[in-house]
């Protein structure tokens, strides 16, 4: 498949959270015209997906994109011409849940938020989403705080009866992160931890790298190749950060590491084979629905880059040992300026070849100012 097919086949999942507001522990700067319901998060990824032609389904974060009919959820999305993807648990933010979810000492806050993930996946199966994403805000603050091995204990046994309820075409991914909430021991820290866990239970589970999720250092396309060869490899929630969870954009902060990171998606053979490729970022002080637009251009040009490695020859560079002929194989692909291919791209499909300037001479960004005055904004509250 020559390269501008590959890339016309690319799949990007956008987050219903980045339309709505979001902030720090600071401040959340509201924006005008920001979506009020999931009904209008999807109106927005979907002009996503319209100017680029390659994000056709938003992921869903529970409870906040909950409905009354997720059925006529799933229908609206088809309207606009995009899919439901991932379903997102969120068990990190009731009271209960302040000493841990799955983990919790407490049988009946444990119960409590198994019966949340289960009810996750009656929202798949209603939506036809076939993905659950979970992670877990779980961990200690302490030394002693609570028993590490126990709480290891409690997410096995919840994560199996999860598993067990999946249907057969359906999966979950498991997310780590290394900090944050929790500033001592987290319960699903690193990658090791979350496929040890999905190696246990079972092919449908995978592991879900986010790549601001990582101490600082992390070769992270290391974890992906070797995720990948495992077969352990389900997603990405890309976004960038220069120092923590920032949730940047991808490839804002570090585009080279984002295009280390599709080099061995593709060399492992995983750019088509079901990884899904989403976003988890929040653009507290930029314009969402563009924000989100120039989020897929970063994740489309790394992967164009990736694609156009010559694989033969830095394949022959390195089994010479020819240290600096292979380092600049990879680095004649970085650095090909892949915008006039992706614009022609465009043109091919249709779209404009500059989504930004498309959409903002569309007249939606007015549109959705004027028309969404009243009712609450949407934001990372329930
Ligand atoms: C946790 C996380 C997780 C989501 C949340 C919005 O930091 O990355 O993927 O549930 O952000
Ligand atoms: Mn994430």
């Amino acid at each position: 498949m020559d390269i501008k097919a590959q890339l016309r086949a690319q799949h990007i999942e956008t987050p219903s959270w980045a339309y709505g507001n979001s902030g720090t522990r600071f401040k959340v700067f509201a924006q005008r015209g920001v979506p009020r319901d999931p009904y209008e998060k999807i109106a927005d990824a979907a002009q996503v997906h319209l100017f680029t032609g390659v994000a056709p389904t938003v992921a869903l974060h529970i409870p906040w994109d909950r409905v009354d009919d997720y059925a006529d959820l799933a229908r609206h999305a088809r309207e606009l011409g995009v899919g439901i993807g991932a379903i997102n648990s969120n068990v990190f933010q009731d009271d209960d849940y302040m000493l841990g979810s799955v983990t919790n000492p407490d049988a009946r806050v444990r119960r409590k938020a198994i019966q949340h993930l289960l009810d996750c996946v009656d929202i798949m199966d209603a939506t036809g989403s076939d993905t659950l994403k979970l992670w877990f805000s779980d961990g200690i603050n302490y030394p002693g705080q609570d028993d590490i091995r126990a709480r290891q204990d409690r997410l096995a046994e919840a994560l199996t009866e999860v598993y067990a309820r999946l249907g057969p075409s359906q999966r979950f991914l498991l997310e780590y992160k290394f900090f944050e909430p929790a500033f001592y021991a987290t319960d699903v820290p690193d990658w090791g931890t979350a496929y040890a866990h999905c190696l246990r239970l079972g092919p449908q589970a995978q592991v879900v790298v986010d790549t601001g999720h990582h101490a600082p250092g992390t070769n992270i396309e290391f974890i992906v190749a070797f995720l990948l060869r495992e077969g352990k490899l389900g997603g990405f929630d890309f976004n960038s950060r220069f120092y923590a969870d920032d949730d940047l954009m991808v490839g804002a902060a570090d585009p080279f590491q984002l295009f280390r990171i599709m080099y061995e998606v593709i060399r492992g053979g995983g750019y088509t084979s079901g990884i899904a490729f989403m976003l988890d970022q929040c653009h507290n002080i930029e314009p969402k629905i563009p924000g989100q637009i120039r989020s897929v251009m970063n994740v489309q040009e790394a992967t164009a880059k990736a694609l156009l490695v010559d694989r033969a020859a830095l394949a022959n560079a390195q089994t010479a040992g020819d240290v600096l002929a292979a380092n600049a194989v990879l680095m004649d692909a970085y650095n090909t300026d892949v915008r006039p291919l992706l614009a022609d791209l465009r043109q091919e499909m249709s779209l404009a070849p500059d989504p930004m300037a498309a959409y903002a001479a569309s007249g939606y960004p007015e549109k959705i100012v004027t028309e969404r005055v009243g009712g609450a904004q949407a934001g990372w509250g329930a």
